[in-house]
Order: structure tokens, then C-alpha cells, then sequence
């Protein structure tokens, strides 16, 4: 396959509602999207997943721009690529910046797919015609608002409800829910709110049947996370920790976790991401696609990761409507009864809606080979 062309688009789209972590709150929704030409005129897209702040990691959409442009666009030119799987190995010397990189490797992906006219997760090796979805709920102004929200949610369907907690907004919240919906999946993220000496308040969630507790600890940390997984009964799972296959392995050999939350944007790339299922699925580690409050391009990607066979557990993909009042793809993302159909046209399967992308691109940017 040949690249001829990269499009760069800053975008900014409103959120219907804000969207509340124990590391802040976002109302407006930037990010860049990632278009590959090649010479007969097919677009491939990706969507980089950093934030406007450094808050989940250390990137954001102005360091994803200039990585793309100054550092990883000009290792694609020259070389003769055969298959996206390459691309991976030639930004490896490039230091992290994962999110940059699978931005544009997501791009290759569906371009690739659509050369070949298939589907890009029959391309990726999945197998599922319908993926099962949960939803991540941020921190609610009160209890009530929470519970509310979470009886929304279960009554479209969705197989899992997720709810952000921090220190102040756990133990009575966690209770409160569980005692309003004692069957419901669910599971609790603290985005790195805790430490080690939080370890009882943490055990004490045990008796509330969560499937998960999502990186209570630090964001880059294993070694503490392996102490207080064998204090707890409830499984952690790591999201921020991990970037790659030898992160996951290294977990699993400390026994940090039990459950992986694969973000494609966080470990560089699909390339990556089938990496650390593979290897997942080979330790009997289950893992599940997360969210980063992504468009229709994101969703599209997440979609097609999670038909991998490991994905045996919900993910955050919900639907287009529950951040947008209007995507940026057709159809958009739709749930019924906590699923989303997986789409058989070639590559992500959604066609990019360029004039709402144009309605909220900030400026753009064109690359030629
Ligand atoms: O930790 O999973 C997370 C959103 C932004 C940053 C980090 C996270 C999240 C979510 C929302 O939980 C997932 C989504 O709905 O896209
Ligand atoms: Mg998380």
C-alpha cells in the first residue's frame, strides 16, 4: 500500500453533559483526527484520544500534533509499507507518546482494510458480529443525581455500569448503589485517586460484588498495585499502568491485576493492542476495550478491536448519543439491549460525515509523501 497523503484536523466538539474523574472535569471535547490518502483516493481515519491537559497521562492534543508532524509522519515517507502491522516497529524509536502513534497506525488500519475490502476487525482477527457495551459514569453532584443517572442506563440496556470513584466519592457511594441495584455488573474507577495507605478503605469494597476496581493507584505504578491485589478479593484491573505487552506481562508475573482495560490509544496502536490480547488470552487474563470519550472514529476503532475472542467482559464503547448530540459518522453508534452491531463494510465500517468534521475542525494541516 502507498501513502500519498495525511490530513490533520484539530477538532472541538461540546459534550451533552460534562464529564467528572477523580482528575477533573471535561465540557469540551478536543482532539485530532488522523486522515491517510493513498493514490486511488481512499481515506483511512484515526483519531487521537489524548486530551486537551495533561490529567490521564502526560499528552495532550498540542504534543500529539507536534509528534505527528515533526517526528512519526516523516518515518512513513520513504519506506515501502506491505502491511500496517510494520508501522509499530518503525516508531519504536520513538519514546512513548503512544497516543500520537496510534492515531495515525489507526489510520493505516482502515486504509488498509479498505484496499482489501474487508472489514477492519476481520482485518484485525476478530470474530464477533455484535459486541456486549457497559457505560462509564462520571462523579454526580450528589447521590441521588448518581443513582438517577445509573437507572437511565440500565433501563437502555447497557450490560455494566462503571462509576468513577475518589477519595470522599467511594465506600457511602458504592454502598448507596449497590443497595438501590443489588444485581447489576458493577465496577468502580479511581484513575490513580489512592494510595497504598488507602489499602482498608480499599478492602472494604470487597463486600460489595465489584467486578473490578479500575487503577485505584498510581498511574505508572505495578509494585504497589501487586500488595494490594493480594489484600483484595475484588479483581483490579489496570488502565493508566499499562502500555504495551511487556507491561502486561510484567503485571501478570507480579499479579498487579487480574483484568487488563486495553485503550488503543494508550498502548500505541491496534498493532499493540492485539499484542497484549494475545498475550492475555494465552495467561487466561480477561481484558475489555475502554474509553476515552471518543467520536465515531474512536468508537469505530474500539468496536472492531473488542470482536477479539478475549474481549470477554463489556467495555466502555457505548452509544454515539450518550456524549454527542450529533457524531461525526453515519450511521452512528447505536446499543440495543447492550449491544452494538458490528458494521461489515469495509474498514471501520461508518462513513465520516465531512461536513460535520468540517463544522468542527479548528484548522487542519496537509502532508504529501
Ligand atoms: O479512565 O477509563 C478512564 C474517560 C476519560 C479518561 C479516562 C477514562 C475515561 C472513562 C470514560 O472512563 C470512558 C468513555 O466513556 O469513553
Ligand atoms: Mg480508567
Amino acid at each position: 500500500m502507498k501513502i500519498h497523503s495525511i490530513i490533520l484536523r484539530m477538532l472541538t466538539m461540546r459534550m451533552k453533559s460534562p464529564f467528572t474523574t477523580s482528575f477533573g472535569t471535561e465540557w469540551n471535547k478536543q482532539f485530532i483526527l488522523v486522515e491517510a490518502r493513498d493514490e486511488d483516493g481512499r481515506s483511512g481515519w484515526g483519531e487521537a484520544v489524548a486530551m486537551a491537559e495533561p490529567l490521564y497521562n502526560e499528552e495532550t492534543v498540542d504534543t500529539v500534533w507536534i509528534l505527528l508532524k515533526k517526528h512519526l509522519l516523516p518515518l512513513l515517507w520513504q519506506r515501502e509499507l506491505n502491511h500496517p502491522r510494520e508501522v509499530a516497529g518503525w516508531f519504536t524509536p520513538i519514546r512513548r507518546n503512544y497516543m500520537a502513534k496510534a492515531a495515525v497506525e489507526g489510520a493505516i488500519w482502515d486504509l488498509f482494510a479498505k484496499e482489501q475490502g474487508i472489514p477492519l476487525y476481520r482485518a484485525l482477527g476478530g470474530n464477533k458480529n455484535a459486541i456486549d457495551v457497559g457505560i462509564s459514569i462520571g462523579i454526580q453532584k450528589n447521590q441521588e443525581e448518581l443513582l438517577a443517572v445509573i437507572e437511565k442506563y440500565c433501563n437502555e440496556g447497557y450490560k455494566r455500569i462503571k462509576i468513577k470513584i475518589m477519595p470522599g466519592w467511594d465506600t457511602e457511594i458504592i454502598a448507596a448503589v449497590r443497595c438501590r441495584f443489588p444485581d447489576i455488573l458493577l465496577m468502580a474507577d479511581a484513575n490513580s485517586a489512592y494510595t497504598l495507605e488507602d489499602i482498608n478503605r480499599l478492602a472494604a469494597l470487597d463486600r460489595y460484588q465489584l467486578m473490578m476496581l479500575e487503577q485505584p493507584l498510581a498511574h505508572d505504578d505495578m509494585i504497589d498495585h501487586a500488595q494490594l491485589q493480594q489484600q483484595l478479593r475484588t479483581p483490579v484491573c489496570l488502565d493508566e499502568s499499562i502500555h504495551s505487552v511487556e507491561d502486561a506481562r510484567k503485571a501478570i508475573e507480579l499479579g498487579s491485576c487480574r483484568i487488563i482495560n486495553i485503550k488503543v490509544g494508550r498502548v500505541g496502536g491496534l498493532t499493540e493492542a492485539c499484542r497484549i490480547h494475545d498475550f492475555c488470552r494465552s495467561h487466561n487474563v480477561p481484558v475489555w476495550c475502554g474509553g476515552m470519550l471518543e467520536s465515531g472514529i474512536g468508537r469505530a476503532h474500539n468496536i472492531a478491536i473488542t470482536t477479539l475472542p478475549g474481549f470477554t467482559l463489556p467495555g466502555d464503547t457505548a452509544a454515539s448519543s450518550r456524549y454527542w448530540e450529533q457524531d461525526l459518522i453515519l450511521p452512528e453508534v447505536t446499543v440495543e439491549q447492550g449491544r452494538v452491531q458490528v458494521p461489515e463494510e469495509p474498514g471501520i465500517g461508518y462513513e465520516p460525515c465531512r461536513e460535520r468534521i468540517d463544522y468542527h475542525t479548528l484548522y487542519s494541516e496537509t502532508f504529501r509523501n
